[in-house]
Protein backbone atom coordinates (compact mmCIF):
# COMPACT_ATOMS: atom_id res chain seq x y z
CA UNK A 1 0.00 0.00 0.00
CA UNK A 2 1.26 3.39 -0.61
CA UNK A 3 0.40 6.97 0.36
CA UNK A 4 1.17 10.17 -1.37
CA UNK A 5 2.75 13.12 0.88
CA UNK A 6 2.98 16.24 -0.42
CA UNK A 7 6.38 17.45 0.90
CA UNK A 8 6.83 21.25 -0.86
CA UNK A 9 4.83 22.78 -3.90
CA UNK A 10 4.35 20.74 -6.94
CA UNK A 11 6.75 18.21 -4.75
CA UNK A 12 4.88 14.31 -4.48
CA UNK A 13 6.76 11.66 -2.52
CA UNK A 14 5.35 8.86 -2.56
CA UNK A 15 5.90 6.26 0.87
CA UNK A 16 4.58 2.99 1.90
CA UNK A 17 2.69 2.38 4.48
CA UNK A 18 5.26 0.62 6.69
CA UNK A 19 7.42 3.50 6.30
CA UNK A 20 4.61 5.47 7.77
CA UNK A 21 4.57 3.41 11.07
CA UNK A 22 8.76 3.18 11.26
CA UNK A 23 8.55 1.15 14.79
CA UNK A 24 12.09 2.48 14.90
CA UNK A 25 10.96 6.14 15.46
CA UNK A 26 9.72 5.68 18.34
CA UNK A 27 10.32 2.21 19.45
CA UNK A 28 11.33 0.78 22.72
CA UNK A 29 14.92 -0.14 21.57
CA UNK A 30 16.80 2.80 19.69
CA UNK A 31 20.10 1.44 17.55
CA UNK A 32 21.41 5.37 18.28
CA UNK A 33 22.50 7.23 21.52
CA UNK A 34 19.64 8.55 23.54
CA UNK A 35 20.68 11.81 23.32
CA UNK A 36 20.10 11.58 19.76
CA UNK A 37 16.53 10.10 19.63
CA UNK A 38 13.93 12.40 18.06
CA UNK A 39 10.66 13.32 19.24
CA UNK A 40 7.85 13.30 16.75
CA UNK A 41 5.46 15.13 18.91
CA UNK A 42 8.11 18.29 19.54
CA UNK A 43 9.86 18.10 16.48
CA UNK A 44 5.80 18.34 14.96
CA UNK A 45 5.39 21.27 17.13
CA UNK A 46 8.31 22.80 16.07
CA UNK A 47 8.55 22.23 12.71
CA UNK A 48 5.87 23.42 9.92
CA UNK A 49 5.83 19.47 8.89
CA UNK A 50 3.15 16.78 9.31
CA UNK A 51 4.22 13.70 11.40
CA UNK A 52 4.32 11.61 8.54
CA UNK A 53 6.50 13.72 6.93
CA UNK A 54 8.38 13.77 9.84
CA UNK A 55 8.42 9.96 9.57
CA UNK A 56 9.58 9.94 6.47
CA UNK A 57 12.45 12.48 6.50
CA UNK A 58 13.17 10.63 9.38
CA UNK A 59 13.69 7.01 7.60
CA UNK A 60 15.76 8.89 4.41
CA UNK A 61 17.94 10.50 7.02
CA UNK A 62 18.51 7.26 9.41
CA UNK A 63 19.77 5.06 5.61
CA UNK A 64 22.02 7.67 4.72
CA UNK A 65 23.68 8.12 8.29
CA UNK A 66 22.69 4.95 10.16
CA UNK A 67 24.25 6.37 13.42
CA UNK A 68 21.87 9.37 13.24
CA UNK A 69 24.22 12.27 13.43
CA UNK A 70 26.03 13.86 10.32
CA UNK A 71 29.67 14.82 11.40
CA UNK A 72 31.53 17.70 9.63
CA UNK A 73 33.38 15.48 7.60
CA UNK A 74 31.00 13.79 5.78
CA UNK A 75 29.16 17.24 4.98
CA UNK A 76 32.38 18.11 3.19
CA UNK A 77 32.74 15.17 1.50
CA UNK A 78 29.31 15.68 0.43
CA UNK A 79 30.04 19.36 -0.58
CA UNK A 80 33.05 17.70 -2.55
CA UNK A 81 31.10 15.91 -4.88
CA UNK A 82 28.77 18.22 -5.84
CA UNK A 83 31.23 21.30 -6.11
CA UNK A 84 34.41 19.42 -7.75
CA UNK A 85 35.62 22.29 -9.39
CA UNK A 86 36.46 24.15 -6.49
CA UNK A 87 37.34 24.44 -2.61
CA UNK A 88 34.22 23.83 -0.86
CA UNK A 89 35.24 23.09 2.27
CA UNK A 90 35.44 26.51 3.95
CA UNK A 91 31.71 27.23 2.62
CA UNK A 92 30.88 23.44 4.24
CA UNK A 93 32.49 24.52 6.79
CA UNK A 94 29.79 27.67 7.56
CA UNK A 95 26.74 25.52 5.94
CA UNK A 96 27.61 23.01 9.01
CA UNK A 97 27.86 25.22 11.52
CA UNK A 98 24.47 27.02 10.18
CA UNK A 99 23.07 23.49 10.30
CA UNK A 100 24.07 22.82 14.09
CA UNK A 101 21.67 24.55 15.93
CA UNK A 102 22.29 22.94 18.87
CA UNK A 103 25.72 23.71 18.80
CA UNK A 104 26.73 20.09 19.74
CA UNK A 105 29.69 19.94 16.98
CA UNK A 106 27.52 16.80 14.85
CA UNK A 107 23.81 17.96 12.96
CA UNK A 108 20.87 15.64 14.37
CA UNK A 109 17.96 15.13 12.82
CA UNK A 110 16.66 17.37 14.67
CA UNK A 111 18.81 19.87 13.89
CA UNK A 112 18.03 19.16 10.32
CA UNK A 113 14.38 18.92 10.75
CA UNK A 114 14.46 22.16 12.43
CA UNK A 115 16.92 23.78 9.50
CA UNK A 116 14.73 22.50 6.35
CA UNK A 117 11.17 23.38 8.28
CA UNK A 118 12.62 27.50 8.04
CA UNK A 119 14.33 26.78 4.54
CA UNK A 120 11.45 24.81 2.54
CA UNK A 121 8.02 26.35 4.92
CA UNK A 122 9.37 29.30 6.07
CA UNK A 123 8.04 32.79 4.98
CA UNK A 124 10.35 34.96 3.19
CA UNK A 125 11.26 36.64 6.57
CA UNK A 126 11.76 33.42 8.09
CA UNK A 127 14.27 32.75 5.66
CA UNK A 128 16.73 35.58 5.24
CA UNK A 129 16.38 35.97 9.32
CA UNK A 130 18.15 32.31 9.22
CA UNK A 131 20.54 33.33 6.37
CA UNK A 132 21.27 36.71 8.62
CA UNK A 133 21.88 35.11 12.02
CA UNK A 134 23.27 31.61 11.27
CA UNK A 135 25.12 32.21 7.99
CA UNK A 136 26.25 35.75 8.06
CA UNK A 137 26.70 36.73 11.01
CA UNK A 138 29.81 34.40 11.64
CA UNK A 139 30.19 35.95 15.23
CA UNK A 140 26.78 35.92 16.72
CA UNK A 141 26.80 39.33 18.22
CA UNK A 142 23.79 40.37 16.21
CA UNK A 143 25.29 42.52 13.00
CA UNK A 144 27.13 41.88 10.14
CA UNK A 145 30.58 43.76 9.59
CA UNK A 146 32.38 43.92 6.15
CA UNK A 147 34.83 41.10 7.21
CA UNK A 148 32.34 38.87 7.99
CA UNK A 149 30.26 39.90 4.18
CA UNK A 150 34.38 39.06 2.37
CA UNK A 151 34.65 35.50 4.06
CA UNK A 152 31.29 34.13 2.80
CA UNK A 153 31.56 35.86 -0.50
CA UNK A 154 34.85 34.35 -0.49
CA UNK A 155 33.98 30.94 0.37
CA UNK A 156 30.99 31.13 -2.18
CA UNK A 157 33.95 32.00 -4.40
CA UNK A 158 35.74 29.12 -3.93
CA UNK A 159 33.40 26.90 -3.84
CA UNK A 160 32.24 27.82 -7.31
CA UNK A 161 35.31 27.57 -8.33
CA UNK A 162 35.96 31.13 -9.67
CA UNK A 163 39.62 32.22 -10.94
CA UNK A 164 42.26 33.18 -8.60
CA UNK A 165 43.73 35.77 -10.65
CA UNK A 166 42.81 39.38 -9.44
CA UNK A 167 40.10 37.50 -7.25
CA UNK A 168 40.85 39.38 -4.16
CA UNK A 169 40.00 43.10 -5.90
CA UNK A 170 37.44 41.51 -7.70
CA UNK A 171 35.67 40.20 -4.04
CA UNK A 172 36.73 42.78 -2.35
CA UNK A 173 34.66 45.06 -4.98
CA UNK A 174 31.62 42.66 -4.64
CA UNK A 175 31.71 42.96 -0.97
CA UNK A 176 31.60 46.96 -0.99
CA UNK A 177 28.93 46.78 -3.47
CA UNK A 178 26.85 44.46 -1.62
CA UNK A 179 27.52 45.87 1.77
CA UNK A 180 27.04 49.69 0.83
CA UNK A 181 23.17 48.33 -0.62
CA UNK A 182 22.80 46.24 3.24
CA UNK A 183 24.28 49.12 5.18
CA UNK A 184 21.21 51.74 4.57
CA UNK A 185 22.14 54.19 7.51
CA UNK A 186 26.13 54.22 6.68
CA UNK A 187 27.07 52.85 9.73
CA UNK A 188 29.39 50.86 8.98
CA UNK A 189 27.24 47.18 10.24
CA UNK A 190 24.11 45.72 8.56
CA UNK A 191 21.31 44.72 11.30
CA UNK A 192 18.77 42.28 10.87
CA UNK A 193 16.66 45.42 10.25
CA UNK A 194 18.73 46.85 7.56
CA UNK A 195 19.08 42.97 6.12
CA UNK A 196 15.52 42.85 5.72
CA UNK A 197 14.04 46.00 4.27
CA UNK A 198 17.07 45.69 1.30
CA UNK A 199 16.24 41.95 0.67
CA UNK A 200 12.75 42.32 0.76
CA UNK A 201 12.32 45.28 -1.43
CA UNK A 202 14.91 43.62 -3.89
CA UNK A 203 13.27 41.12 -6.63
CA UNK A 204 16.70 39.65 -7.62
CA UNK A 205 17.47 38.47 -4.09
CA UNK A 206 13.41 37.28 -3.67
CA UNK A 207 13.58 35.13 -6.66
CA UNK A 208 16.69 34.12 -5.34
CA UNK A 209 15.31 32.93 -2.12
CA UNK A 210 13.06 30.38 -4.08
CA UNK A 211 15.65 28.41 -5.08
CA UNK A 212 17.93 29.04 -1.86
CA UNK A 213 17.46 25.59 -1.26
CA UNK A 214 18.74 24.29 -4.18
CA UNK A 215 21.91 26.05 -3.73
CA UNK A 216 22.31 25.20 -0.06
CA UNK A 217 22.76 21.59 -0.90
CA1 LIG B 1 28.78 39.66 13.48
CA1 LIG C 1 23.95 50.05 9.42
Amino acid sequence: MSETTSLSSGEKIVTTSTMMDDPEFFGAQPAYPSAYRPFLDELCEKTKFSKSEIRFLYRGFKQECPAGIVQEDTFKDIYAKFFPYGNSSVYAHLVFRAFDVTSCGAITFKDMILTLSTLLRGSSREKLRWIFCRLYDLNGNGFITKRELFDIISAVHDLVGVSKQGEDRKTRDHVDKIFSKFDVNRDGIVTIEEFLESCLKDDVIMKSLQSFTTTLY
